[in-house]
C-alpha cells in the first residue's frame, strides 16, 4: 500500500487526528510559567476537539458556527485580562496571547470572534464604561450569552477613521444615531455593538447599541474568500434612539478606539504566529512523508531551505511576542511596539503559509490540509486592525517624529 499523503483516506485521517505540537527551537517554553503552559494545553485540547475536526467544512460552506460563542465563554477565551469580578479571566497578557495563538492555530476567523469580543467590546466597556455598564454587559459577554461587535470602519473611512461621518445628536432624553459601518466582524449575529460616532461638535464617542433598537440593522457581507468561518457585516443606523446611559462616559476622541486597537493588535501578533506554526508543522510532516524521485521531499535542499527559513522567522516572532507580552504586563508597551509585532508576525505568517503551500504541492490547495485556508484568512489579518503599510507609517512616525499619513 502506498504511504503517500496524497492518498485521500490517509489525509482525512490525519486531518481528524490533528497531531499538532508547536515548534520551540529556542526553548521559549522555559520563559513561561506552569500556569501559562496549562492554559495553552487546555486551549489546544479545545481547538483539537471543537474546531479542527469541523473547520474545513465550516470554511468551505462559509458557515459561522454560532454555538462556538458559548463554548469560547466556557473556556475563558473572552476577556482573559478583564477582572474576575466582571466575568473576565483576571489573567496576564502572556496568557491572553497564548489563548489567541492557540485559537488562531485552529483558524483566524475563530480568533477574530474571540479577540473582537474581548479586546474590542469588553475592553472599552471595562475601560471607558461606568459601573452600571460594566455590570450589565461584561458578565454576559464573558460567558458567551451575548456576542458583541466593534464598529469603527466606514465605507469611506477605513485607514482614516478620524474622517468618520456616523454621528449622533442630543435629543434631550436620548441620542439619535445615524450612519453606517462596514466590514464589522460578528455583526450579523451580535447582540450588542460598541459604535464610534461623532457628536454635534465632531468629537468621537463610544455608544453601546443593542440589537432590537428600531432603525438598527446588521446586513451580512457575502462572497468573502477569507475568514469564511467568521461572520462579517455592516451596521446601519437609521435614526436609532440610543438611551443616554449607553454612552461610554470615561474617554472620548479617536484615542479611545485606538486604545482598544492596541489590545486587539497585540492579540493578533500572537494569533498570526499560531497560524504560521500550524503551516510550518504541516509542511514539516508532509515533507517527511511525501516521496518524489525515490526520496522524501524533505531530503532536497530547496525544501530544507524553506523549512529552515520558516523556523527562523517563527523563532524570532516567538521572542518578539513574549517580550511584548512582558511589556504589556508592566504597562510599558507602546503603540509603535505593538505595530511592529502585528506587522511583522502577520507578514511572516503569510510568507510561511505561501511557502508551506508550495511544499504541499497540489495537495496544498485543498481542504485536506489547513494551508490554503490559513493563507486566505491571513489576507484579511494583514489588512484589518491597521494595514501592513499603516503600521509601517506608525513606525516611521515613531522613528522620525514626522507623521506621513496625510
Ligand atoms: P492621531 O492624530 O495619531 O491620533 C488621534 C488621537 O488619538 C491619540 N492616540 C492614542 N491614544 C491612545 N492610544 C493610542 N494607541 C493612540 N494613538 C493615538 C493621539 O494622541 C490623538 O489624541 P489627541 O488628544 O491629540 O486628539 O490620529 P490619525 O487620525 O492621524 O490616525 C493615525 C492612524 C492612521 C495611525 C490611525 O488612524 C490608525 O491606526 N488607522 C488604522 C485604522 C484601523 O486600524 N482600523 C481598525 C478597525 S477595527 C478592526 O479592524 C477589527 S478586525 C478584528 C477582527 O476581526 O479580529
Ligand atoms: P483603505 O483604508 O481604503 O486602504 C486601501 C489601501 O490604501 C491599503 O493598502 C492601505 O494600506 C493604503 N493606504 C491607506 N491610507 C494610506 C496612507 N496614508 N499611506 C499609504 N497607504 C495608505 N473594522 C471594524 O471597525 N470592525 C471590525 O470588526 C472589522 N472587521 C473586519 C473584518 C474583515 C474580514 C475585514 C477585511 C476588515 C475588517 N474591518 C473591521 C475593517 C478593517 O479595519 C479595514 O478594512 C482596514 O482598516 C483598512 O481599511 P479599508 O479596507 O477601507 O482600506
Amino acid at each position: 500500500m502506498s504511504s503517500s499523503p496524497t492518498s485521500s483516506s490517509k489525509a482525512k485521517k490525519s486531518l481528524k487526528q490533528d497531531v499538532y505540537e508547536h515548534p520551540d527551537f529556542y526553548k521559549i517554553d522555559d520563559l513561561l510559567t506552569e500556569e501559562h503552559k496549562l492554559i495553552r494545553s487546555s486551549i489546544r485540547d479545545f481547538v483539537k476537539r471543537e474546531i479542527s475536526p469541523f473547520i474545513e467544512d465550516w470554511a468551505q460552506r462559509a458557515f459561522f458556527p454560532y454555538e462556538i460563542v458559548r463554548k469560547f465563554g466556557e473556556i475563558g477565551a473572552f476577556g482573559p485580562t478583564i477582572p474576575l469580578e466582571y466575568g473576565g479571566g483576571g489573567m496576564d497578557y502572556i496568557s491572553y496571547g497564548i489563548i489567541m495563538q492557540e485559537i488562531e492555530r485552529g483558524d483566524s476567523g475563530m480568533r477574530s470572534t474571540a479577540s473582537v469580543q474581548g479586546s474590542l467590546v469588553m475592553y472599552p466597556i471595562y475601560k471607558f464604561g461606568n459601573e452600571a455598564q460594566r455590570k450589565k454587559y461584561l458578565p454576559k459577554l464573558a460567558s458567551g450569552e451575548w456576542l458583541g461587535c466593534f464598529g469603527l470602519t466606514e465605507p469611506d473611512h477605513g485607514s482614516n477613521p478620524s474622517g468618520m461621518v456616523t454621528n449622533f445628536k442630543d435629543m434631550g432624553d436620548h441620542y439619535l444615531l445615524n450612519g453606517a459601518k462596514m466590514w464589522i466582524s460578528n455583526s450579523p449575529k451580535a447582540d450588542v455593538a460598541v459604535v464610534w460616532a461623532k457628536d454635534e461638535k465632531g468629537r468621537i464617542h463610544g455608544l453601546i447599541v443593542e440589537r432590537g433598537m428600531p432603525g438598527f440593522t446588521t446586513p451580512e457581507t457575502h462572497g468573502k474568500w477569507s475568514l469564511r468561518a467568521s461572520t462579517t457585516g455592516e451596521l446601519v443606523f437609521d435614526n436609532v434612539k440610543v438611551p443616554k446611559e449607553n454612552l461610554l462616559p470615561n474617554k472620548s476622541g479617536l484615542g479611545a478606539p485606538l486604545m482598544c486597537l492596541d489590545s486587539a493588535r497585540y492579540g493578533i501578533a500572537w494569533g498570526a504566529l499560531g497560524a504560521a506554526m500550524d503551516c510550518y508543522e504541516s509542511a514539516r510532516r508532509y515533507a517527511a512523508e511525501r516521496i518524489q524521485f525515490g526520496k522524501p521531499i524533505a531530503s532536497f535542499q530547496l525544501v530544507q531551505k524553506k523549512l529552515s527559513e520558516m523556523l527562523t522567522e517563527i523563532t524570532k516572532a516567538q521572542l518578539l511576542v513574549w517580550r511584548l507580552g512582558m511589556l504589556m504586563n508592566e504597562g510599558k508597551a507602546t503603540t509603535p511596539q505593538i505595530s511592529l509585532a502585528k506587522r511583522n508576525n502577520v507578514h511572516i505568517a503569510l510568507q510561511i503559509a505561501r511557502e508551506a503551500r508550495q511544499i504541499h504541492g497540489g495537495m496544498g490547495i485543498t481542504g485536506e490540509y489547513p494551508i490554503m485556508r490559513h493563507m486566505m484568512n491571513l489576507e484579511s489579518v494583514v489588512t484589518y486592525e491597521g494595514t501592513h503599510d499603516i503600521h509601517l507609517l506608525i513606525l516611521g512616525n515613531e522613528i522620525t517624529g514626522i507623521p506621513a499619513f496625510n
